[in-house]
């Protein structure tokens, strides 16, 4: 089976109007196509960069607030200067866009805009159409980014949408002696601020440690042979930045947190010279263990809500047994305090050097997430 179509979509700076993008997302989703959604008020670099990263066919941007010939040119000027204009650009703008200026931008190599009154099946069909097909070769880049992210790109092909590997990539070195990134993993249940939380360890790293690089592998869920909403850049806006890789996954089917591909994609980044590899799973269950089949996680941190349930429910949570550090995110609401004191008295069972942290991560500088910060990169330094 064909790997599903990745596209990115934004709508630009200054601009607000994301209803007609989400719409549109949701019915790329539901025909097939894996969908990495920055967000709404992003710049021209943020998307060059993301659709780069994320090794996307092309890029739709949804443009209201006016600006659109000189933003949608740039978005294409920007992807020829970097060497990748290979990936396409389209979008659309309701009453917005007239044709005249959909003349100009197409002049300006902007491959097609929609008006008001398409329909959602014309959108659909002319992503599958233009970008369904499988890439040509393409010519070795000069840039790194550029190589990494498709080199990303042919690790997940090599795997079937289902669950074996429908041809293993032939990794010369899966996990050489020397390894320079520090690994750590970070799941627990969906709604716990996992991302937000990433997000500000990002930005701490970014700001006390000035020549640090890092790479994110970020997963959301999707099921055998249909589409996915990526959408954890639009959280993450620390994270887009000139030091920060960070690549979009779908899980593809699999269970358990992570997707199928995720092994060999995190081998690749933890020797592609990054001081931090940060992953995040899905959502996870009581069951997961994600990361034991991926011996290069050095450190594991489970996020929790203080909503859980009662205290038996915590016997239940393999991940407590298993990860390195606990955080009790959102730890401002009301049962917090309970939340600590019952999974701290189940740490204890494990009699292991096991850390708990508290942490309020949609709080600016918040003192949990600093103290959380200090461990993680207690050992680097630069
Ligand atoms: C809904 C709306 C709002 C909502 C936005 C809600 C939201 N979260 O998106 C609210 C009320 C918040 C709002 C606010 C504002 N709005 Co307003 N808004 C609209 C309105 C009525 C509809 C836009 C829309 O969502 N249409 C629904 C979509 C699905 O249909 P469509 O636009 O026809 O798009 C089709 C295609 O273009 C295509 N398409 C669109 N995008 C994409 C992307 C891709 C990838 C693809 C493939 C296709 C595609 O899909 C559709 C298929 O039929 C337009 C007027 C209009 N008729 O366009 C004004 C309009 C865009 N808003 C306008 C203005 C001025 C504002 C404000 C500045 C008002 C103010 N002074 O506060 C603010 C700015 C908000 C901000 N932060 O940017 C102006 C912009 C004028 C301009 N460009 O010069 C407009 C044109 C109204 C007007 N005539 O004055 N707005």
């Amino acid at each position: 089976m064909a790997a599903p179509i990745r596209i990115l979509t934004a709508v630009p700076i200054c601009d607000g109007h994301d209803s007609a993008i989400n719409t549109i997302n949701l019915e790329f989703i539901r025909h097939g196509i894996e969908v990495i959604y920055l967000g709404y008020h992003r710049s021209v670099g943020d998307i060059v960069r993301a659709a780069i990263q994320e090794d996307v066919r092309a890029i739709g941007i949804s443009s209201y607030n006016g600006g659109h010939i000189e933003f949608f040119a740039e978005v294409v000027d920007l992807l020829r200067k970097r060497g990748a204009s290979d990936i396409k650009v389209f979008g659309g703008g309701g009453g917005t866009i007239t044709h005249e200026d959909a003349i100009a931008m197409r002049r300006k190599g902007v491959e097609q805009i929609f008006f008001a009154g398409t329909s959602l099946t014309e959108m659909t069909d002319y992503v599958r159409d233009n970008y369904g097909k499988a890439r040509k070769k393409r010519s070795l880049s000069k840039s790194r980014e550029i190589e990494l992210a498709r080199e990303l790109t042919e690790i997940e092909g090599t795997y079937g949408k289902g669950k074996r590997p429908a041809r293993k990539r032939k990794i010369a070195n899966p996990q050489p002696p020397i390894r320079n990134s520090k690994v750590i993993g970070f799941t627990g249940p969906g709604g716990a601020g996992k991302t937000t939380l990433i997000d500000e360890l990002v930005l701490r790293i970014l700001l006390r440690q000035p020549t640090a690089r890092i790479a994110i592998l970020s997963h959301d869920p999707s099921v055998v042979g249909e589409g996915a909403l990526l959408g954890d850049r639009a959280t993450m806006i620390n994270s887009q930045n000139d030091r920060v890789f960070m690549r979009s996954m779908a899980t593809r089917g699999q269970a358990g947190g992570l997707s199928p591909a995720t092994h060999d994609c995190l081998a690749l980044l933890a020797q592609s010279n990054f001081d931090y590899v940060i992953i995040e799973t899905v959502g996870t269950g009581q069951e997961a263990m994600p990361f034991q089949k991926n011996g290069i996680v050095d450190l594991t941190v489970l996020v929790m809500n203080p909503d859980y349930g009662s205290q038996l429910q915590l016997q239940k949570i393999v991940m407590l047994d298993l990860a390195d550090v606990v955080v009790v995110n959102k730890s401002d609401l009301q049962r917090a305090r309970t939340a600590h004191s019952e999974i701290e008295q189940r740490l204890e069972q494990n009699r292991r050097a096991q850390r708990l942290i508290d942490t309020v991560a949609k709080r600016h500088r918040d003192p949990g997430v600093d103290r959380l910060f200090d461990l993680i990169s207690a050992d680097r330094t630069r």
